[in-house]
């Protein structure tokens, strides 16, 4: 017996040996049982990391065991390879970010096949090869057809030194990571995918996945954010500078407390609702508090956190059911891309209200009563805040009736008086894939002075993105590269230029799984082999994917599954999230203010 373990001869014979019997080939003509085992690839960052080495070990012990116990196993390996990482190698290096991904893609390939792990290695795909990024392209025109994919405008972050979009990760501390220059909000127009109309299947869907972790499914849930409630309207005469009532003399609300409607006692509007503008328009000190809102955070999180600030407008509205005139204050809290953009307040029954009343001194009014609790204004308490405990009081009508009963009632009558009625609300928003970015894939569209927007017919897929560009910082390169920006327009046939725009990477990782399990044709996104083998038995990567990328997988397979592409409703049978591994991170400020990693 030897006294150490000779692993270089061993492990190379050993995978010499597999190598020879094509051990790990899948067979999707086998009968044996199938076993779809798929660990998240990784993006081609440099070299391998111990947390990819924990990630694919758990999937190889997995895909050996049932190997062992007669399964037909496919494990396959690929690479996340579009992204901004490579920009900013490309950067700091002067590659092109095709040459730093590929050459990444070569070191760690190497890499994972010495550590010997048992994966199919003829099935290998990267997302930035044109033969698997035109099938985004395709995709994306079926989903403008359908209605799925739509144009509208969205806000970004503005670097005016670079003169460039910034990424959400490329923002710190409200500066630009190169520049260190104040970042800027600007309204440009972008691709939305309606993944909102799914809202209600992703959610209800949660119910057939028994081998997702329970936390993952609420995490999940709480993102696609279902509330059932009343919107309503705030009537009111407040006319512009022209003569016109300011939005139809509405101000719309939407709460899932209409049981506390009698308990309002003020509105909030956010710094940029129309009602706000106008009230600011002869008021200064209205407009600086204005000015500072609109500079905070957009993040819903931040919101939840922040100090609550406000300032009366002088405007006041009418109550819809006593008529009562009720005072209109701007919040720092209600954001304008939220709901309606405005909210009514009952600061006895709602702990944010009422934390906000008692700042500004405003009224606070009990409408629900809790049997053997006594109502005291001077501190929150959270009976206040619970629709299951009480009945409503001094509420008219309203008197003695449930949370249900209430709701029924005070809808019903707000419907009768024309001024709103039950809805349901989403906290999920559509997704937002435009990026104003090179390394990505180039989204299918032309402009034409003529027609406007038109489609890549599709046997002109793919779109193919130029392979040498150099990033330098200031702004997508695609701009200045006139052989891939000037074309025919395919409806005119005049003169015309590309999108160069491109698409979040997470397009990419949606629907890879789907690929590895085709087999790679030149004329479908998919074939019949995707349905032997899909959905993955067992996926496996780490909880920072938790929402978003499981998310939009999810919502992919289904557009998919609705275009007849495939016949499952669910990619990912069971879902195994890893922690992650952390390791520490050495940075230091740049003379600019901006951060710099090593
Ligand atoms: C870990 C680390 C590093 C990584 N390409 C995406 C990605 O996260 C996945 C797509 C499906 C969206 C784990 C990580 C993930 C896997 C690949 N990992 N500790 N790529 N320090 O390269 O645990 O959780 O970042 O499951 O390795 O990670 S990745
Ligand atoms: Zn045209």
């Amino acid at each position: 017996m030897q006294q150490q373990y000779p692993f270089k001869e061993v492990e190379q014979q050993a995978q010499q040996f597999w190598g020879a019997k094509q051990s790990f080939l899948a067979k999707p003509e086998s009968t044996k049982p199938k076993y779809y085992c798929l660990s998240m690839f990784p993006y081609p960052s440099g070299k391998l990391h111990m947390g990819h080495v924990r990630n694919y070990t758990i999937g190889d012990v997995l895909s050996r065991y049932h190997h062992m116990k007669g399964f037909n196993v496919l494990q396959p390996m690929g690479w996340d390879a579009f992204g901004l990482p490579a920009e900013n190698a490309a950067i700091q290096n002067k590659v092109p970010p095709a040459q730093w991904t590929y050459d990444n893609i070569a070191y760690m390939r190497k890499q994972l096949q010495s550590l010997g792990f048992a994966i199919d290695w003829s099935r290998e795909l990267a997302t930035c090869q044109p033969e698997y990024y035109k099938w985004n392209q395709w995709l994306f025109l079926r989903m403008l057809e359908k209605g799925i994919a739509y144009k509208k405008t969205q806000v970004v972050n503005w670097d005016p030194v670079d003169q460039t979009v910034l990424a959400n990760e490329q923002v710190i501390d409200g500066r630009g990571w190169r520049t260190g220059a104040l970042v800027e909000k600007r309204e440009i127009p972008g691709y939305y995918l309606n993944i909102t109309g799914h809202a209600q299947q992703l959610l209800d869907d949660l119910d057939k996945l028994p081998g997702w972790p329970e936390r993952v499914k609420t995490m999940q849930a709480n993102w696609i954010g279902k509330s059932v409630g009343v919107r309503f309207a705030f009537p009111h005469a407040i006319q512009n500078s022209d003569g016109q009532l300011i939005d139809d003399g509405k101000l719309w609300v939407f709460t899932t407390r209409a049981d506390t409607i009698m308990g309002v006692t003020f509105c909030a509007v956010a710094a940029e609702h129309p009602l706000a503008t106008h009230a600011a328009q002869n008021n200064p000190s209205l407009q600086a508090f204005i000015d500072k809102c609109k500079q905070g955070s957009v993040m819903e999180a931040d919101m939840a956190t922040m100090e609550k600030e406000g300032m009366d407008t002088g405007l006041t509205v009418t109550h819809p059911l006593t008529g009562e005139q009720v005072p209109v204050w701007v919040g720092n809290y209600v954001l304008m891309t939220y709901g309606e953009g405005a909210v009514m307040a009952v600061p006895a029954h709602d702990e944010r209200d009422f934390g906000f009343a008692h700042k500004y001194k405003l009224p606070i009014k009990q409408v629900i009563s809790v049997i053997d609790q006594t109502f005291d204004n001077s501190a929150w308490q959270e009976w206040y805040g619970d629709k299951s405990k009480g009945v409503c009081i001094y509420s008219g009508k309203y008197n003695d009736l449930n949370y249900a009963q209430a709701v029924d009632a005070v809808a019903a009558d707000l419907a009768e008086k024309d001024l709103g009625g039950k809805q349901t609300n989403w906290r999920l928003r559509d997704w937002g894939i435009s990026r104003q970015r090179y390394w990505g894939c180039p989204i299918p569209i032309i402009h034409c002075e003529s027609c406007g927007s038109v489609p890549v017919p599709d046997d002109q897929l793919p779109v193919r993105l130029p392979e040498d560009c150099v990033p330098d910082g200031s702004g997508n390169p695609l701009n200045k590269r006139e052989d891939f920006l000037h074309c025919a327009c395919p409806s005119c046939g005049k003169p015309a230029k590309r999108e160069t725009d491109t698409m979040d990477t997470f397009v990419d990782s949606s629907w890879y799984y789907a690929r590895y399990a085709s087999g790679f044709s030149d004329s479908a996104m998919v074939d019949a082999q995707t349905n032997h083998w899909m959905p993955v038995d067992q996926y496996i990567g780490g909880i920072e994917h938790a929402i978003l990328h499981l998310l939009y997988s999810r919502f992919w397979s289904k557009v998919m599954r609705d275009l007849g592409l495939v016949n499952y409703d669910e990619p990912f049978a069971n879902l195994l999230t890893q922690g992650m591994v952390l390791n520490h991170i050495f940075s230091r400020r740049t003379e600019k203010g901006g951060i710099e990693y090593f």
